[in-house]
Parts: structure tokens; sequence; C-alpha cells
């Protein structure tokens, strides 16, 4: 049949390359003289897409016939990575590729290279969702992910002297032979008086050693061609294509902010755009499948990554209502049956509002749903609480004040069954704080699920050597369920494994230092303590911190103090509007200059500011991390999933009582973690009490020096008032607090000098990290939430085509 060439005896490093060579003539139409390196690396990939599309139909056809209840993720944002290498991991074809590369005289790694990274995220939200995805697949789990298909990811990043300069990333300028366009699922959705067509292109999702593979379904807009052209006059042809372009400039740009931004017309519009299409295609589904609209919440538990997708609350409803005749109770309880809301942030800043205005142009007959919500559920809250208007204004969707706005938070709370948070302490936050006056009202509603990420990207791919290691020593187990990583347990006193086990860490560490040496002209010294802090650049993640320590160490260094030496590594992106951000990036790229050309320093400090941080440079730095920098203010970071990755891969922790920290120092024993700083209550109680940077500063001779160092212009050739802003404001505010944990900070990396400086006993620690991070898995994150939120089970995939 037409699909033979894909049964599983083809799937030899044979006929691997001869798959290969066969695209590059069908499929690149090249002789192999004119193949470039990305020819051979799309005839690889287009040759493992081969391989897997039997078990992709098959998951669809499965789904299909066994009318299965399904787990819908619908996010902004997918951070995915590269998929090549994850597919030839997660197919178990990684050898086979490598010696049918091998036959053709190509090197594997070097096409895996090739692949331009689809960065449809901004950091921990988006990366997260991609981890979720790929967990599913592998728990056997019918699932969809439904997103946008920005054709411009997240900016790239260029470091020069001046700091963070951003550029396009036109991640499909070459193709993308990892999707499939389906111009026969589209849909329409009104936006203010324009009208869009949302076109789904779908990138299989494959499980780890099991058939399913499932779908991630992302939207990308175009103009209804017939419609638009009608509305135009006769001779307006031009216009009316130029109208056209304006429709598909919806799914362009990912927005780069994780910062709080109001009126964005743009945003909302991306936002109404992906959950229309998607809550459509849902529908679509349901009618194949026989059952009227009114099963919806039977057929599909829908997951709300953050507020992006919160509107769905009043589109499902607006589709019930309007499209599917139900009356409002019954459209209610399908709707609040149906969603389910994860929060990600506590900074409340960062909380989504819509301001009305804005709103009732773009979306009236929403808004006008908003409102009828709204009202039904302050008449029922005014029952509860009677005579107290400050708490129904608090729980009111809508923000009263000269600029009404709605509230995308309180909007998904009311509209969904369920909302957690991502780690035990920042649930408990949600509730004590934030939301405490919805978990008030519905205790019941409020959850937690900490957390994960997938340990075949994040181990068996990016760490090849170490799975290695602990496929001779624990067996292969681990990659499917991780708490097998508890049996190193016996190996901890064994000399000859803890032996292996740096020789491991130690070649991480050497293909780190040959990639900055190659990219940045840096020579590294590999056997150096390697302190990493790599995420994006936020002030509450209080990369300044680390920085201002950096500065301590030169002067202890200056002063004739013998630490043990130090390669300090730095790597994020600052949101291009975010001034601070890309101030303490400026700072950064001003002490490594300085620093780095001091020849009192070779050999025992060294800064470097890796540019363009993202999943395929997380891939090479996480296993190569000694030191793993977690040291957000107490209460600010949701969770973190950077901290978890470096950790499984062995890397020790220096952090606060903050996010997922606390429960992987608990997982790890808290003689293997280095903690430091005021806990969230003594933070919060700062703020109540009213804080101030400078008793702290004056008790503390060596932080007035550093400021005093970095105020001089000493790492800005001169210039005294580059950094002033935030200088200025770590001594007069210090919203972050900053100054009342460097003291408590510089003990701890007392203690981590300390440590390093017995080998052995940082060799024993570093795999009591490992050890103790199988929870960190998003395979347990998602079993979680399949089992308790969304009551679906996994069914596993038959063979039928
Ligand atoms: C309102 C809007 C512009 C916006 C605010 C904040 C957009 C995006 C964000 C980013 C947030 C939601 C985010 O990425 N949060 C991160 O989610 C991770 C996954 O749960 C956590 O690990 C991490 O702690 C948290 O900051």
């Amino acid at each position: 049949s037409f699909r033979s060439s894909t049964s599983p005896c083809q799937t030899s490093s044979r006929a691997l390359a001869e798959a290969m060579q066969r695209h590059l003539f069908f499929s690149q139409a090249k002789s192999p003289s004119l193949a470039t390196r990305h020819d051979h690396y799309r005839c690889l990939a287009l040759a493992v897409r081969d391989r897997l599309l039997h078990n992709w139909v098959d998951t669809a056809e499965t789904y299909t016939q066994a009318q299965v209840r399904t787990a819908v993720y619908l996010s902004a944002e997918y951070l995915l990575g590269p998929h090549l290498d994850n597919n030839l991991v997660n197919l178990g074809l990684r050898q086979e590729a490598e010696q049918a590369c091998h036959e053709l005289g190509l090197d594997l790694e070097e096409l895996i290279r090739e692949e331009p990274e689809p960065g449809l995220g901004n950091g921990g939200l988006g990366r997260l969702a991609a981890c979720f995805q790929e967990s599913m697949a592998t728990l056997e789990l019918p699932a969809i992910g439904y997103g946008i298909r920005y054709e411009f990811g997240i900016f790239r990043q260029q470091i020069t002297t001046q700091g963070q300069q951003e550029s396009t990333d036109s991640w499909l300028a070459q193709g993308n032979p990892w999707e499939v366009i389906r111009p026969e699922w589209s849909y329409p959705v009104t936006i203010g008086n324009h009208t869009v067509i949302g076109v789904a292109y779908d990138t299989p999702i494959l499980g780890y050693g099991v058939r399913t593979t499932n779908t991630l379904r992302l939207w990308a807009a175009s103009a209804p061609e017939a419609l638009d052209f009608a509305s135009f006059n006769a001779g307006d042809y031009t216009k009316a294509v130029l109208h056209k372009m304006q429709s598909e400039t919806l799914s362009k740009v990912l927005y780069p902010n994780d910062e709080p931004e109001q009126g964005k017309r743009l945003r909302l519009s991306q936002q109404i755009f992906f959950v229309s299409c998607s809550l459509q295609d849902m529908f679509r589904i349901l009618r194949g499948q026989g059952l009227p609209a009114r099963e919806f919440h039977r057929k599909f538990a829908v997951q709300l990554n953050d507020t992006h997708p919160a509107i769905a609350v009043a589109e499902l409803m607006r589709l019930l209502l309007d499209e599917h005749r139900l009356d409002w109770d019954t459209a209610w309880g399908v709707t609040t049956a149906s969603l389910s809301y994860t929060n990600h942030t506590l900074l409340p800043e960062a909380l989504e509002t819509w301001g009305i205005d804005l709103f009732q142009q773009l979306l009236p007959r929403q808004l006008e749903i908003i409102y009828e919500i709204n009202a039904r559920f302050l008449r029922m809250a005014r029952i509860r609480y009677p005579g107290q208007p400050d708490k129904l204004a608090r729980l009111s969707l809508i923000e009263e004040g000269p600029h009404r706005k709605v509230r995308m938070a309180n909007l998904a709370v009311v509209g969904c069954h369920h909302t957690n948070g991502v780690a035990e302490l920042h649930s408990e936050l949600l509730r004590r704080h934030v939301l405490a006056d919805f978990a008030e009202l519905w205790p019941d509603r409020f959850t937690n699920v900490t957390n994960g990420v997938t340990p075949r990207r994040w181990m068996a791919v990016a760490n090849p050597a170490l799975a290695n290691l602990l496929d001779d020593v624990i067996g292969s187990h681990w990659r499917r369920d991780l708490t097998h990583l508890q049996a190193l347990g016996k190996h901890t006193g064994d000399d000859a494994f803890l032996q292996r086990w740096r020789g491991v860490r130690d070649a991480s560490k050497q293909r780190l230092v040959q990639h900055i040496h190659q990219t940045q002209g840096i020579l590294l010294d590999h056997s150096s303590l390697f302190d990493v802090q790599v995420k994006r650049i936020h002030e509450y993640k209080r990369q300044h911190l680390a920085a201002l320590h950096v500065v301590e160490r030169y002067l202890r260094l200056r002063n004739g103090e013998d630490l043990p030496p130090r390669t300090v590594i730095f790597g994020g992106k600052a949101a291009p509007g975010y001034a601070m951000a890309k101030l303490i990036i400026r700072l950064i790229v001003g002490i490594a200059e300085i620093v780095n050309m001091d020849p009192a320093m070779a050999g025992r400090l060294r800064v470097v500011f890796v540019p363009n941080f993202s999943v395929s440079l997380g891939q090479l730095i996480y296993p190569a991390v000694d030191l793993s920098e977690q040291i957000s203010t107490a209460g600010k970071e949701a969770s973190g999933t950077g901290n978890m990755k470096m950790a499984l891969n062995g890397a020790l922790t220096i952090g606060t009582l903050d996010g997922a920290n606390i429960e992987i120092r608990d997982q790890v024993g808290a003689d293997n973690f280095f903690l430091f700083g005021h806990t969230a209550e003594q933070i919060h109680e700062f703020d109540r009490m009213g804080y101030h940077p400078m008793p702290w500063i004056e008790k503390d001779p060596i932080v007035r020096e550093v400021i005093e160092l970095i105020g001089s212009g000493h790492f800005s050739e001169g210039d005294r008032d580059l950094f002033h802003p935030l200088l200025a404001n770590l001594t007069s505010h210090d919203p972050f607090k900053v100054m009342a944990d460097i003291g408590d900070y510089r003990q701890a990396q007392n203690h981590v000098d300390a440590c390093w400086q017995d080998p052995s006993r940082w060799a024993r620690m570093s795999v009591a990290n490992t050890m103790g991070c199988g929870f960190f898995s998003s395979d347990r994150s998602i079993q979680e939430y399949a089992e308790r939120i969304w009551k679906v089970a996994p069914v596993p995939v038959e063979a039928t085509t």
C-alpha cells in the first residue's frame, strides 16, 4: 500500500539512509553535489516523519473510534525546542540515525543543530506547556494542544557592549518539515467588525516508547477572501489585498512581554482568535462523534494555561447560547464542568486585565455575557456576604474606577471547576492572598499541582552520557518512571561509580567550554565551579543579587583572598520594554569585561553572559551546571522549572525558600541544598511594616564597597551615570529586598566554596540531587491533572493502519 515504506522492519539504519537519499531527490529536488547541510537535515527530518506517520494516524483513528474523553490544553505559548533529536529518542531511533548519517558521511549532531527551534513562548509558562504535551503522549492520554502558529517566535537576542539588542526570529524561513497544514479545518472569528479565518497546522507530539502520537494544533490567521473582496468596491482590489494582509498580522508575532501591558489590541485579538478556533474545532469533533453540544463537558476537559485563554469562559458560553441554542443554566453548567485554570504568577501587576472600552470594541457579545455572568455571580455572593461591599468589589469580574476593566483571573476562577497553582507555596499564597476571597467562597475549587519537566528532553536528549551511566547502574526504566532514580541511593558509597559520575559531569562542562570558545571566543576552565543563572531577566529573579556577589568576589580576590576558581554564567532575555532588566544585562556585561581582562583574575574568576538563551542552549548548559542559582525574592517565583532541570542533572542549588525550591530541598535533603534568605512570610512582613534597604547597607561594609565601585564607573568605562537607576533603586526602595538577603547569600556562597574544596563530597551531594528529583517529572504533574482535575484515563493506541 502507499504506506508500506514505514513498516518497522525498514527502520534499520540502512533503510533510514536510503530514505534520506530518496528525500534528497524527491523532496529537496537535489543531487548530492548541490546538497547543503540544511538539505541533509530536512532529509533526515522527513525520513523520521515517514516513520512516525503510522503512529500519528493510528492515534487519531483510535481516539475517533473509541470516542474517548480528551484533555485539551489551551496555551498562547509553546516553547517547543527542536524536534529532531527528541523524536529520534522517543521513537527509539537515535542509534539508527547516527549510523545512517555515518554511512552517508554526515554527522548527526551537526544535522540536529541545523533545525531552527520553534520558540513560540517567552519562558517558564511556554516551556511547561511543551513538557506537558510530551508527557500526555507518553502517558497515552487522549489529548490535544491548541495554540498560535506565530510566524515570528520570541525575538533573537544579541549582546554587545551596549547590552541587549533584539532581532526577529524567522523560524519558518526555511520551511518546517514537522507540520501539516489542514486547510479543511478552518474557522471564522469575528473581532470588532472584522472576520479572520484560523487555519490549522498540526505538529505530531510523540510519546516515549509508545505508539501514542498526539497533535499540537496551532492556528494561523488568514483573511476570508471571498467575503473580504465583496466588501470593497470594484477597483479597490489593491486596498482589499492590503486589508487581507492586515488580517494576517494576527498570528505574526509572539508578544515578548512577561510584563503587564494594557490596551494591546492585537494581544487581546490573538487570545480570542486561538480560543474561538479551538472551541469551534472541539464542537466539530463532538459533532463528528454524533454527540450534542450539551455533552461537551463529557467529551472534553479543557485546561487554561494562565489567563491568556480565559476568554474561553465567555466564548464557550457564546457558542453554546448563540450557535447551539442552549439555555443559560445548561450552558453555564457545561462551561464550568469543562474548564479548569492554572495560575502561573503571584505578581499582582502581572494579573491580566482589559479595558472595558477595548473589550466593547472588539468583543461586544462576549462582554455582554461577562456582565451577565458577573450579575448572577454577585447576586449569589451578596447573599453570602450581606453588608460587605468591599468584598463584593474585590470579587467582581469588573474593576471599577475611572477606567473600568475586566479581570481575567476572576473570570477564570468563576468559570472553572478548579484553579491550581504550580508549587505548594504558590498554591498556598494564592489561597491566602491573591485569590483569598474566592478561596473562602469555594475552598474545594483550589488545589496544587507542582510543575515538572520531561526526563526525555531534559535528561535522555540533553545528557546522553548521564543517561548511559544511569542505564548501567539502575537500568533504563527511569525514562518512563523517574522515581527509579531513588535506586542511585545504593551507589553513593561506591567510589568507582562516583568517579564515573564526575567523568560524565566533566565531559558536559567541556562540551559547554568548547561551545562558548567557538561562539564567544572566551576560554573557560572546565575544572572551575560552574555557577549558573539562566532564565528570563526580571528584578524579582534577582540577577542583580548574583551580579553584586560577583563584584564582591572580584574585590576579595584582588585583596589576595584565596577563593576556589569559579565561572559565573548568566543567560536570559529581557522584555524589550523593561529598562531595568536591560540595565541588569548591561551591568553583567560590564562586570564580565573588566573581570575577564584582569590578569589577577586569570584562573580564578570568569564571567560570561551567554546570548540568546533558548531551549537548545538549555540542553547544552543544564548538564554542565555545578551550582544552580535560584535566588528569587521568597513569594515571587510561582515555581521555576529550570531549578528542576539543573538539580535533575546533578547540580546543587543555592536558593531561597521560594516556588518549587522548597520541594526540591525537601526531596534532595537540606544537607544537599544551599539555603539562604528571608521567608515569604518575613518578606510579607517587611512590606506590611515598611521596608528600607539603608539599615541593611549600613551594617554591611562589603556591600557598600561593591555599590561604590559600580557607582564609580569601574564597570562602565568611567560612566558614573549609567548604573545610577539600578543603584538608586537598590539603595532607596529595593522592592525585591536584595539588601536584606545579600549577607545571608554571601554566607551560603562561602559554604558552597567550602563544599567544593572537597570533590568527593561534592560528587555525593550531586548524586543526591539527581537521586531525589524523581518527583519533578512532568509525567507526575500530568498524572495529577489527569486523575484529580480532568478525569481523563489512558487509551493505548492499537496499530490499525
Ligand atoms: C499578563 C501578561 C503580559 C503576562 C504575565 C506573565 C504574560 C506572561 C507572564 C509569564 C508568566 C505567566 C510565566 O511564565 N510564569 C512562570 O510560569 C512557570 C510555569 O508554571 C513557573 O515555573 C514560573 O515560576 C513562572 O514565573
